[in-house]
């Protein structure tokens, strides 16, 4: 009897999304940290992952750069980057009053958050954030107001339960890698609930965080599995896997090719591929090899949209 394919693999059709992986603010992000090293020489310090990626930061570990989470871990001397995804004010003013060189790697959309939220305690308003508590850009973003002038909100329900003075002025804010269909849930909740509140000028979710969930809303519903590159600690990352679920199909998040088994594959013959912003194109060519070695290949690219964006480097770097 004939085999039903003569390779032995069967075929696997790949829907590839784009855009995917590295957004203008993570490109912005790890150059710094490449020109510093190149500039100051190593170690150079990075207060926190660069972004949330494992590769990324080993790749950067080997060329010199030092991650610690704590600018107490910082030694006299060195200088130190922080990361993507923000500061509280606190830690560049601790890091000046040490005398220590620092570079700020903040994306210009999330400092652009921080702006909008000073502007609105000036105002005399209390902001309700949308976000996720314990992630660093949350932390972040309080940390550029003074304590209690900001509320996070995390759900539907907790505007619901929100107990806020008769007379209290509001604005809400919001994380810039959130999923664009639950804010839109929860913003369409606090309008109902205050009317007056007052809403940003433009979206604060970025362009590449909705590109990415609008380009798996294409491919998941063709697709039995999707996998999404990224890192468990990636809140655009983790949000693809929850967009990819709603259109669907099965989703898994992997951060190395070498993590796929056989057996997940064996009811798909149409699979999706993702990255999140802060996982590099290598890591989607690791895990095509991967696949390739499991399954006869398809690879179909699908592009929604394509990406331009760039972010101009801090001016101590650029020469
Ligand atoms: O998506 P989050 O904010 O967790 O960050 P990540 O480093 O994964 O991606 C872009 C940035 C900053
Ligand atoms: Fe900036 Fe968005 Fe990229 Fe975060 S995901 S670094 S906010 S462009």
């Amino acid at each position: 009897m004939n085999a039903p394919f003569p390779t032995g693999k069967r075929p696997l059709h790949l829907l590839i999304a784009a855009p995917r992986g590295f957004c203008a603010g993570v490109d912005r992000a790890i150059e710094i940290v490449e020109r510093a090293l190149a500039r100051y020489g190593a170690p150079v310090y990075v207060r926190h992952e660069i972004v949330h990626n494992r590769y990324v930061v080993d790749g950067l570990k080997a060329k010199g750069a030092i991650f610690v989470e704590d600018l107490d871990d910082v030694p006299d001397g060195v200088p130190v980057i922080f990361s993507a995804h923000g500061v509280p004010k606190s830690v560049p003013a601790a890091a000046t009053q040490r005398g220590l060189e620092w570079l700020d790697a903040t994306c210009p959309l999330v400092s652009k958050v921080h702006r909008q939220a000073e502007r609105q305690i000036e105002a005399g308003r209390h902001i309700l954030f949308i976000g996720h508590a314990g992630h660093p850009e949350v932390i972040g973003t309080f940390g550029q107001v003074p304590a209690g002038t900001m509320t996070l909100i995390e759900t539907e329900a907790d505007v619901a339960g929100l107990q806020v003075p008769e007379e209290t002025e509001l604005a809400y804010l919001t994380q810039t890698t959130l999923s664009v269909d639950d804010t839109a849930a929860i913003i369409a909740a606090i309008h109902e609930r205050f009317p007056q509140v007052i809403a940003p000028k433009a979206e604060d979710i970025c362009y590449a965080t909705s590109n990415r969930q609008a380009a798996v809303k294409e491919i998941a519903p063709r697709c039995e599995m999707v996998l999404v590159i990224g890192a468990p600690n990636s809140s655009n990352s983790l949000r693809l896997v929850e967009v990819a679920e709603r259109s669907g199909a099965q989703a898994r998040m992997i951060q190395r090719g070498c993590e796929i088994e056989a057996d997940w594959l064996e009811d798909v013959d149409t699979l999706g591929i993702t990255a999140g912003a802060s996982a590099p194109e290598a890591l989607v060519e690791e895990v095509l090899a991967r696949l390739r070695e499991l399954r006869t290949v398809e690879a179909e690219e699908i592009v929604t949209a394509r990406e331009r964006i760039t972010f101009k480097l801090p001016r101590q770097l650029v020469d």
